[in-house]
């Protein structure tokens, strides 16, 4: 019996910004939600980046557009996703069942690193720009995780919600110190401020090998959900609708009921068995 992700992305840009930062990938093998750092066009190009990077690990991958805010930009913006200004196609890299999943993630953001290093060296529009990262991919029964920033993951489990993601973030190091509780996290003045993104400079992902399991589901999202809709509504939402595409356009709803300040994707991934 082989496993696959049965998934679903979506992207809004929220009441507040004037564009969207986020990008995003969902396919059979692979999910990927990065927000992207460092203002017009800089972040978005960032993030697209990392997504693009990591696309060719999915069997769909190599071929697909990558959600990205950009894309939905009307007038101005290209209609079609950030181009590759280093203009190098990403090669097809599908992990085996045998292959480290977690070596593939951490090759494919590395890769990404750098080209976001040598794009900010040539084009100082773009100097600072980094983004977050978090992505699954499923190697036979095996989900590998990558983490770095403050977007976030999180398993529905028999109907218990947990988060799989820590925060990059200065407020997660004061709870973890027991400064602060999760609570004054939510609503302390730095609560944006995060520790490390993927840049161009050094970072240390987060990665953990977590057993693929049939009937988890899996949500990743950007901190434009997280930020406003609590643990318990995001789980009740999860639990409440079976269908991954419906689910995710209803986190989506909540988080735009909530004011949406901020850019919000959010991927639901469901672990099934392939049909084929
Ligand atoms: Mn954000």
């Amino acid at each position: 019996m082989s496993l696959v992700l049965r998934a679903a992305a979506v992207t809004d840009i929220g009441l507040s910004r004037m564009n969207n930062e986020d990008s995003a990938y969902a396919g059979p093998r692979l999910a990927v939600v990065a927000d992207g750092i460092g203002g017009m066009p800089a972040g978005e190009l960032a993030s697209a980046l990392v997504v693009r990077e990591l696309a060719p690990l999915d069997p769909a991958g190599a071929m697909a557009i990558p959600i990205n805010g950009a894309a939905a930009e009307p007038a101005t913006k290209p209609l079609s996703p950030v181009s590759d200004p280093t203009d190098e196609q990403p090669t097809v890299r599908i992990p085996g069942d045998g292959v480290d999943p977690i070596a593939a993630l951490r090759d494919s953001v590395a890769a990404a690193n750098r080209k976001i290093r040598n794009v900010s060296h040539v084009d100082l529009d773009t100097d600072g720009m980094g983004t977050t990262v978090t992505a699954l991919l499923l190697a036979g029964d095996r989900i590998g995780l990558l983490h770095v920033g403050d977007s976030r993951g999180y398993r529905l489990r028999t109907g218990v919600l947990g988060q799989i993601t820590r925060d990059d973030t200065y407020v997660q190091t004061l709870v973890d110190q027991g400064l602060i509780s999760v609570a004054e996290a939510r609503n302390h003045p730095r609560r944006s401020v995060v520790m490390q993104a993927v840049q161009g400079l050094e970072y240390e992902p987060t990665c953990s090998v977590l057993a693929a399991v049939v009937g988890d589901r899996y949500l990743l999202c950007s901190d434009g959900l997280s930020d406003v809709v609590d643990d318990e509504t995001i789980a009740d939402a999860l639990t409440a609708e079976p269908d991954v595409a419906r689910c995710a356009n209803l986190l989506v709803r909540l988080a735009l009921e909530a004011g949406a300040p901020d850019n919000v994707t959010v991927i639901v991934a469901d672990v099934a068995e392939d049909a084929h």
